[in-house]
Formats: C-alpha cells, structure tokens, sequence
C-alpha cells in the first residue's frame, strides 16, 4: 500500500511528526537528505506504526498516494527553496508540498504563488509545541488553498492537540495567512515571556522574596486567571537548584537572552502594517539589551535609587498588586496580538476568523492557556471586535486591575527596577482611553516645518497655517 503522506526533514520536528502520524495509523514515507537519520529513525521507532523509508527522491514520491501529501520539515529559508526545487518537478496537479518549518509568511506567499503556477499546492503551516509538541499533539495553523485543506485538513486535525475534543488546528486561510499567525503567536509569546520575567524581577527585588518564594507564587498564580503553560514552567524553573553550586538555578544561568528572529520578524511587519504592539516591541528590545553587554558596562556606574525591600505584609500586599499588572498586561498584549492579525488578514485579504485562533491556541503550543477560551468567547459574541479591551469582560477586569497595575507600575519607576512591558501596556491602555491625545500638537509641528497640513476638529477640510507668513489659514483640499 502507498504512504498517505510522507515527511522528508528528519532532524527533531520531522521526526517526531513522522512518529505522531504513524502512531495515529497513516501510513508514512519517509526521506532525508542524509540517509542515516532515516535508517535511524526506522531502527529506533518502527515498531510505532507503518513507515516507507526511502533513500532518493523519485522513490519518496513514487512512495506516496495521490494526490500527494509532501510535509517538508528542513531548515528555514534557502534549504526550504532547495528542498522545494527538487521535488516539485516530480509533483503532478493537486499534489501537495507541506511546509512545516517555521518559514517567513511573505516566503510562503512567494513559493505558494510559484507553485500555483504549476498545478501545485504549497500549504505552509504554522506549528507550534517544540519537539514535545510534534510528537504528541501541536497546535497547528495551515494556510493555503481550501482545496488543499479539504484534503490534508483532517490528517492535521487529528494529530493536532485537542481541548475538550476539539482539535488545535483549523484552516487559517489562503497562502502564507499559516505562518502569518504562526509568526504573530510567537510575537505573543515573546510578550508574555517579558511581562512574567518583569514580575519574577519585581517580586525579587520590590517584594525581597527568593527564587523559591517566586516559586510559590507562581504556582499559586499557576491555579488561578493567569494559568498556563508558561506560567507553570516558571514555577517550575524558579523551583529548581543548581546541582553544581547549590545556588538558585536562575542565579547561575547568564542573563543574556537570546532570540531566532520570529518575535523580530512579527515587530517589523507590525511596523509594516502600522499596528501598534508595543508589547511584544518591547520584549524584542529586552532581549537586544540584555545581550548587549557593552551597553550594559558601559551604563552600570549611572545613579539610581537603592531601594531597601519591602517585606512582611507590604510584600504580601504587592505581590497581589503584581498578579493584577501582570494580567492587565497580558490582556494589553493580547489585544495587540489580535489587531495584528486583523490587519494582516485584511490586507492580504485572508479572511481570518479571529475567534478560530484563540481556539486552536488553547493546547498545543507555547501560550496555551485557560485565557484563550475567554478570548474566543469574546470573538464569539462580536465578531468585529475592534480591539480586546472593548469586550466588556475584559474591560471588567482590566478596569478592576488597573489601580493596582499603577501602583506596580509607579514602585518600578521609583525603585529603579525596569518594567518596559508593564508600561508600556499601561501606557497604550491610557492612550486608547484618552479623550484627546498630543497628536493634535504633533501635527501642527508638521504643519509648521514641512506644510503638512491638518485636518481641525471643527469642521471638514484640510488645511495649512502660513507659519512663515501672516499665519493665514488655507483650506488646501
Ligand atoms: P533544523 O532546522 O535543524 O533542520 C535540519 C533538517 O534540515 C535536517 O533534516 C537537514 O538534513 C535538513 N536540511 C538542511 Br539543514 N539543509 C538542507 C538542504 N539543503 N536540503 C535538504 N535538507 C536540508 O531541524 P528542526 O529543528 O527539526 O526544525 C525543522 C523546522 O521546524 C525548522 O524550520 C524549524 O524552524 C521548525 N520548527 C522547529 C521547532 C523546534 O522547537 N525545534 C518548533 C517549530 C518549528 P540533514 O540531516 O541531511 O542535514
């Protein structure tokens, strides 16, 4: 019998995808541009299900039913192209190649449109779990053709994660829309990473506790709104000591985070796309800062305060403080991640349903946690949504946070201990919520240097003040 679908790319993602595809009965081929790791993969995981190694790429493809499923799980960027540049003269019309890696939406778009062109469909799909999640259930965010889903769809669905018998993956929609969202949640995920080492900070240095009392705060935090799969992972990281030393595990690892370039990649086409998401901005910069240690020598001497700890019931008391910044924040952050994607999806004209992603983001992948379900009820109940914050749950609760969110807030400020996420979440809330904003004064600036113009809050027009002149105002429209 032929393979219903093959992977070729068998480092740790292609191969524990291959293994989540045989233990869930398809049958599939498998191939790799060095033999040896598929002998390896048959030799140490055959007995999982049915699987057709092949050595060539004319044996791969003869391997596989029609029309052919092709899931490619190489390298991002040129080994992808390479990979597709040797395949797709083997393909035939409504064959499918399966871009599994973590590849840039506008390449997807790119190598789509040049597939289309030859009776091919490129399907490029976002996905998300690392290795645990490949082998036993990702989050998964196909783009592509509906055509193409109708006949990959559900070999996806079922080997996707599922919450509450639902499965984590659904058609996103057409070419690179996939990898758009797949780019935007791990954008989120850099966000929420920022906002929770931001808190870990001030309870550490605001509240005076130790890595082990973080601990236990996050646990507990684990078990309430804030639950999720990263927020546990804290808990657990914080827990744990150092065998070597004794020390606190986070006391002894470098404090140079480092990055793969999604969250960059999702700044810049936010920036692209003119949507603000300060938040996750601000965690990329987080991360160039810390890893910048000339910078930081060079800036260690500078004054600030040196602030003695709270302690004792103020602790206690901040600290629950810091559970509401946090959640306020999260919120904020979210809410940016969404618009995103709306203007993503309206520019390219990809029909996005934003409701679909909270749902498929609820197991699966990095963010999964109990908050998506609300996002998806949000979306449920309007779908045009202008932004989260509207929702009026999470206008609720934002609203009941966000006192103790400027307290948190106003402490970093005065303690000396940097929050960029926690204000600048605060910051964005306070300027959508303003009745007027010092734009008014930017674009008079712009009038003033370089005849700009400006529209008045009186009545329709456009106009240019002669700054240089009498001061005359022109209608210019
Ligand atoms: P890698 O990203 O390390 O890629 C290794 C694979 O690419 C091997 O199979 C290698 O073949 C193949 N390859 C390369 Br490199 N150049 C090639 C070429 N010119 N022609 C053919 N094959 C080539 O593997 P990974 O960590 O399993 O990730 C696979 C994809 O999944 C990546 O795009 C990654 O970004 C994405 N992803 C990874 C994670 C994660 O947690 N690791 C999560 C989500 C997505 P060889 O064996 O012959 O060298």
């Amino acid at each position: 019998a032929k393979a219903q679908i093959g992977v070729t790319g068998l480092a740790v993602m292609g191969r524990n995808l291959a293994r989540n595809l045989a233990r869930h009965g398809y049958t599939v081929a498998l191939h790799n541009r060095t033999a040896a790791r598929t002998e390896e993969l048959v030799a140490q995981f055959g007995d999982e299900g049915d699987f057709v190694p092949t050595t060539g790429a004319a044996d791969f493809v003869a391997a596989l039913e029609r029309p052919r499923r092709l899931v490619v799980m190489v390298k991002a960027g040129e080994p992808t192209d390479a990979v597709i540049d040797e395949f797709a003269p083997l393909l035939d019309d409504g064959d499918m190649i399966i871009d599994g890696g973590n590849a840039h939406f506008a390449d997807t778009r790119r190598r789509e449109a040049a597939l289309r062109e030859r009776g091919v469909h490129f399907v490029g799909v976002g996905i998300s779990g690392g290795e645990e999640g490949a082998l036993n259930g990702p989050s998964i965010m196909p783009g592509g053709s509906a055509e193409a889903y109708a006949a990959l769809g559900p070999i996806l669905e079922d080997i996707s994660a599922h919450v509450g018998g639902e499965p984590c993956a659904a058609h996103i929609g057409p070419d690179g829309a996939g990898h758009f969202v797949k780019m935007v949640h791990n954008g989120i995920e850099y966000a929420d990473m920022q906002l929770i080492g931001e808190a870990y900070d001030l309870l550490r240095g605001a509240a005076g506790l130790d890595p082990a009392q973080v601990a236990d705060v996050f646990r507990r935090w684990n078990t309430g709104r804030l639950q999720s799969y990263l927020i546990e992972i804290t808990g657990e990281v914080l827990a744990h000591t150092d065998p070597a030393t004794g020390a606190p595990f986070v006391d002894v690892v470098a404090d140079a985070a480092e990055q793969k370039g999604t969250g960059r990649w999702t700044v810049v086409t936010a920036l692209d796309l003119g949507v603000p998401v300060s938040g996750i901005a601000e965690a990329v910069f987080a991360r160039s800062l810390s890893g910048n240690t000339g910078l930081r020598g060079a800036a260690r001497g500078l004054d600030g305060p040196r602030p003695a700890p709270l302690g004792g019931a103020a602790a206690a008391a901040f600290t629950e403080q810091v559970e509401q910044a946090l959640y306020a924040s999260k919120i904020v952050s979210y809410a940016q991640g969404w618009n995103m994607i709306a203007a993503g999806s309206e520019q390219y004209a990809w029909g996005i349903d934003p409701g679909a992603v909270a749902a498929i983001w609820r197991g699966g992948c990095i963010i999964r946690a109990a908050f998506l379900d609300r996002i998806r009820a949000a979306y449920a109940k309007d779908p045009g949504l202008a932004t989260l914050l509207a929702d009026a749950e999470f206008a609720r609760e934002i609203g009941a946070a966000q006192q103790a969110w400027r307290e948190v807030v106003a402490t970093a400020a005065r303690l000396g201990i940097a929050a960029p996420g926690f204000s600048a979440a605060l910051a964005y809330y306070d300027a959508l919520r303003a009745e007027r904003l010092p734009a008014a004064l930017t674009q008079a600036q712009r009038d003033y240097f370089g005849a700009h113009t400006y529209r008045r809050t009186d009545r329709p027009g456009v106009f240019h003040t002669a700054w240089g002149q009498d001061r005359a105002e022109h209608r210019t429209d």
